[in-house]
């Protein structure tokens, strides 16, 4: 695919009855009927145009990852970054030491939809990450230097074939570049773990520190109590790992623990069945009930994320789990057909810091291993990717789909609307067109779509030519999901900042009459900090979305100044650090604005009170002709500000109801004869 085709795919291209108009204009001479089929046909074939020029709801593959996205992470406005295992991508890149090998990590550029190699050193199997309180994104971990098939090598210090070093203690860092193609992974042995983590979990606390959880030493399908590593640690280190009691109780499927930094400054922790509250601070654990009905943690993989924090909630974190896999810790044996077994179809919730009660939520439409949640501007969660039957994971056994414990892959994707009644939750997105197993990841970008890539169930790269009989070979292909929003005009707000402080004076944000298409949707105006994460292993690391308070000042003119709040004065209802702003009128997001939380230092940011918003005020204008404030405030808006949004979607109402007038018209003639 040219660049320049790719380059288009991204643009948003309106709906428009341009040619069911046109179709229309030569018939009026030609018999009635003649009149009527052609409408029809040419009038459904119109509105179908109109459908194809529309984006909202579709993937659109925008290019290729270069090595296999096991692991990836928005870095910078522009820049995605992919880190694989060690393995024989096609891809090449030079050592340091000058010994060109295949590549396992690369950038990927979101403007070019371009990627060039970058070198690991380490192997990062089924590492961990996050990014500091200064910006650094951390990859932690990994497994042992390794040659062709994925088995240990002879060297692990370098060497042929992929010149690679150990990566279990291993500690990596990365500033990422947005205008240039200077940055690489530092990979310094000096600042090194003590002990060997593969799959640990890395979380951003209020310092702008992270704590390190969990991991084994040598890997597998699950962990095992001889390579167990029941401990956590900081980076920057703040000395020896300590016990994690959780992790010694929830053996074997508690790799990957699930860890997130409560409001409360607290840690909750949900490991295979087992769950607790964690004061990190005082080193003590608080049990909770098991999760109900299914394990989530990898390999049953279910879909997690921590639902918006929002004024209105308080703050206040819920978690949520759906799909997974309801196996007993005996059953996590490979001498059964596990990529037969079906998923789990549960959702599940709780929000520790009021309520130590599980809840159920709204089930899938169908039971998911490795579905993958990514929280949009709007508040709502995408769900996608994943399989139906078995787990994550891969390996020899008879019963393995090529290698792959994971089976019928699910191509459907799926909106989660939190704020929607009970039992209308889920609604249809898009449906992809790749099959996204093991080793799938995906982010939120700064437009508002999804990036999505990665799924390799194997031990080494392979494709079709290498062995033909493989059903699920490694995955290059970069989609982009376009949310349903994508199609609607953003809105251009001015002032956005680029620093947000815990508390202190709010900021003024305007945006232009057009903006808006009533005046309500100056009600319906949100502003949010996304931290997007770190995507591995079917779930983003520091993926977190907190809305901030905010008032308004409309004036005469249609146009309306908002008065932000900062972040709440507690840097655990989100940690310092990048994160993206976004400015969403009535469902719609603008580009985000990247933003960085906090000083931008290490350490405990600055906290103070937040500033006393003003009050709401609409112009008196605009309560000329009513005394009821509410009916005037859901007033449409005046023709002056009326945005080509309302414009679009009034013309494929109109298209929809003529082609319905129609094929109604047509029916009865037929009827007559
Ligand atoms: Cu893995």
């Amino acid at each position: 695919m040219s660049t320049s085709f790719l380059s288009q795919s991204r643009q948003s291209v309106g709906p428009s009855s341009q040619s069911y108009s046109r179709s229309c204009s030569h018939s009026t001479s030609t018999s009635l009927a003649k009149v009527l089929f052609q409408s029809v046909v040419l009038g459904l074939a119109g509105a179908s145009l109109a459908k194809a020029a529309s984006m909202a709801n579709t993937f659109q593959i925008v290019g290729n990852s270069g090595v296999s996205a096991q692991q990836l992470f928005l870095g910078s406005p522009n820049k995605i970054y992919f880190v694989d295992k060690t393995e024989n991508n096609p891809l090449r890149v030079t050592s340091s030491s000058g010994v060109e090998h295949a590549a396992w990590g690369s950038e990927y550029d979101l403007r070019t939809n371009e990627f060039r190699a970058m070198d690991v050193v380490s192997n990062s199997f089924c590492a961990g990450g996050n990014v500091l309180g200064n910006g650094t994104w951390l990859n932690v971990g990994g497994n042992q230097a390794i040659t062709w098939g994925g088995l240990t090598a002879a060297s692990q210090t370098g060497g042929q074939p992929y010149d690679d070093f150990d990566g279990g203690k291993a500690i990596r860092l990365l500033d990422p570049c947005d205008n240039s193609t200077a940055c690489e992974w530092n990979d310094d042995q000096s600042l090194y773990m003590t002990t060997r983590r593969w799959y640990p979990t890395l979380e951003t606390l209020e310092d702008g520190r992270i704590i390190i959880v969990g991991g084994c030493s040598w890997g597998g399908y699950v962990n095992t109590e001889a390579q167990n590593n029941p401990t956590y640690e900081f980076f920057p280190s703040r000395g020896s790992p300590v016990t994690l009691n959780i992790l010694t109780t929830t053996l074997p499927a508690n790799l990957f623990s699930f860890v997130w930094l409560l409001p409360s400054g607290n840690l909750f922790i949900q490991t295979n069945w087992g769950t607790e509250v964690f004061d990190y601070k005082k080193n003590t654990e608080y049990l909770l009930d098991d999760v109900p009905s299914a394990v989530r943690t990898y390999p049953a993989s279910g879909a997690v994320a921590m639902l918006p924090l929002t004024p209105a909630n308080n703050w206040t974190a819920t978690l949520m789990f759906c799909g997974g896999t309801d196996l007993k810790a005996d059953q996590w044996t490979t001498n059964w057909n596990i990529a037969g077994y079906p998923a789990d179809k549960t959702c599940v919730k709780i929000s520790p810091d009021v309520s130590v009660e599980w809840e159920y939520d709204d089930p899938l439409d169908t039971g998911r291993s490795m579905g993958q949640f990514i929280i949009l501007p709007d508040g709502r969660l995408w769900f996608g990717n994943g399989v139906a039957l078995g787990t994550a994971g891969y390996g020899n056994e008879s019963w393995a789909i090529g290698r792959s414990y994971g089976d019928q892959p699910l191509l459907q994707s799926w909106y989660f609307d939190p704020s929607a009644a009970s039992g209308k939750r889920w609604s249809k997105a898009g449906v992809s067109t790749v099959q996204r197993l093991y080793h799938s990841s995906a982010t939120l970008l700064m437009d508002g779509s999804i990036l999505v890539s990665g799924s390799n169930p194997n031990p080494d790269y392979v494709d079709k030519s290498i062995d033909p009989s493989i059903t699920y070979v490694t995955e290059y292909q970069v989609e982009i999901f376009y949310p349903d929003y994508w199609d609607k005009p953003k809105p251009v707000p001015v002032g956005m900042p680029k620093n947000i402080s815990y508390g202190g004076d709010y900021f003024n944000v305007s945006l232009p009459s057009d903006a808006f298409t009533s005046h309500s949707d100056i009600n319906a105006t949100k502003f949010v900090i996304e931290r997007t994460g770190f995507s591995t292993h079917a779930f983003n690391m520091g993926m977190r979305h907190v809305e901030l308070d905010s008032s308004f000042t409309a004036s005469d003119d249609g146009s309306a100044i908002f008065h932000v709040s900062q972040a709440p004065p507690n840097p655990a209802v989100i940690a310092p650090g990048p994160a993206l702003l976004f400015c969403v009128v009535n469902g719609v997001p603008s580009e985000a604005t990247w933003v960085m939380l906090g000083t931008g230092q290490m350490g405990r940011p600055p906290t103070t009170e937040l500033a006393e918003l003003p009050t709401s005020s609409w112009p008196s204008s605009w309560f000329a002709s009513s005394t009821d404030s509410a009916t005037t405030q859901s007033a449409s808006a005046p023709s002056s500000s009326s945005s080509s949004s309302s414009q679009a979607s009034g013309a494929e109402r109109r298209v929809g109801a003529s082609v319905s007038l129609l094929l109604l018209i047509l029916g009865v003639i037929m009827l007559a004869f």
